[in-house]
């Protein structure tokens, strides 16, 4: 008897998930970032995305390794510590039609790379940056990191003393135009925020606690699979539907706000607790200070602004990419340049 082959599902491109795989992964087993990694590939195939469009970019740690362990067709450009912002800034600016994706560490983030990152954020470069947040220097054998809480313990049992810093607040308050925080072992949220964020035009920050089951993962942390269960507090239940969709469950406009993103996708927001909105700046930074003081770990679309033009708008760059030009179009003719010295006699 012969058995027939079950097709493989495709997206509207007509791949299947196996083109949207990369290289297997050199990180320990368990590793929250491995999971993220999985997240990323469903996101990228859910959306249909093209993998030769996008551009993965990172920095140093076991997290901006992770690019070699998905959409083995992308670009890729594994940067130096803490300066993916500005490669990213680069790349964008020389090919505007590219999908840029990075991915950081908080140690990659919030020492050696906040300068760049600050910058990215205020320029909203259309670009998704994730942080697998560990609250340590995974690679480097577990180091605190600017994101470990004031009063969580190393294995060793040294004590954090300094307070931490919030990457989320901070992306908000620079410019960044939709910004979140999930957790690795929430799939349904982090699938959901992942898709939100392809569709979205602008800078998007992505926090994602991601526990370093080698260096991190003990009691007496605050960023171990333990501690985000008993802590992890939802603002909402999040999901979305992309604009190649039919939507076909209604909302009620009294528990969900509903967000109509660039390209026609809706990202929905069903309320937990009590009415928040995302497109409200201050409310956005006062309620991750007051989760924070009350030891909670607040989760998921913090803020989102669908109005603020792109840096690649503002630049008000030509449709056809930079790289692309020929010389004749990006070369002053000697004409040009005599008359520009002429100027400045
Ligand atoms: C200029 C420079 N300084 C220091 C280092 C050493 N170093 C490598 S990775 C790293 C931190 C990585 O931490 P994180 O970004 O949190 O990534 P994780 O490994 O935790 O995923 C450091 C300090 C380096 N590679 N380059
Ligand atoms: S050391 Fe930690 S962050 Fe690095 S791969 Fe292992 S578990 Fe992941
Ligand atoms: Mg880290």
């Amino acid at each position: 008897m012969s058995t027939v082959p079950t097709p493989q599902k495709t997206n509207r491109l007509g791949l299947s998930v196996m083109e949207y795989k990369g290289g297997k992964t050199t990180l320990c087993a368990g590793c929250g970032h491995n999971v993220i990694s999985e997240r990323i590939i469903d996101a990228m195939f859910e959306m249909g995305v093209k993998p030769e469009r996008v551009i993965k970019m990172s920095g140093i740690g076991c997290s901006s390794k992770t690019p070699a362990y998905f959409l083995s067709r992308a670009h890729s450009f594994n940067s130096v510590h803490g300066r993916m912002p500005s490669v990213t800034t680069g790349a964008m600016l020389a090919n505007r039609t590219l999908f840029a994706l990075g991915v950081s560490g908080d140690g990659d983030t919030a020492s050696i790379g906040m300068g760049q990152f600050i910058h990215l954020m205020r320029r909203n470069l259309p670009v998704i940056y994730i942080i697998e947040d560990n609250g340590v220097y995974g690679l480097t054998k577990g180091q605190f990191s600017a994101t470990a809480d004031i009063g969580s313990k190393l294995k060793t049992g040294v004590i954090n003393d300094l307070p931490a810093l919030d990457t989320c607040a901070l992306a908000i308050q620079s410019g960044a135009t939709f910004v979140g925080r999930s957790f690795s072992g929430d799939k349904r949220q982090l699938l959901a925020m992942l898709k939100a964020a392809v569709a979205h035009r602008g800078t998007v920050m992505l926090d994602i606690v991601s526990p370093c089951v080698t260096f991190n993962d003990h009691e007496g942390s605050t960023k171990s699979y333990d501690y985000m269960k008993e802590h992890d507090e939802p603002l909402h239940e999040v999901s979305f539907v992309p604009h190649f969709e039919e939507i076909s469950v209604e909302y009620d406009p009294g528990t969900t706000m509903d967000v109509t993103m660039h390209d026609g996708s809706h990202l929905r927001l069903r309320k937990v607790n009590e009415d928040y909105d995302p497109r409200d700046k201050v409310l956005a930074v006062r309620s991750l200070m007051e989760s924070h003081a009350k030891g909670e770990v607040l989760t998921g679309v913090f803020y989102i602004d669908t109005s603020k033009p792109s840096f690649l708008d503002l630049l008000n760059l030509a449709e056809q990419p930079l790289a692309t030009l020929p010389e004749s179009a990006v070369r002053p003719s000697r004409e040009a340049l005599d008359q520009v010295m002429e100027e400045l006699r």
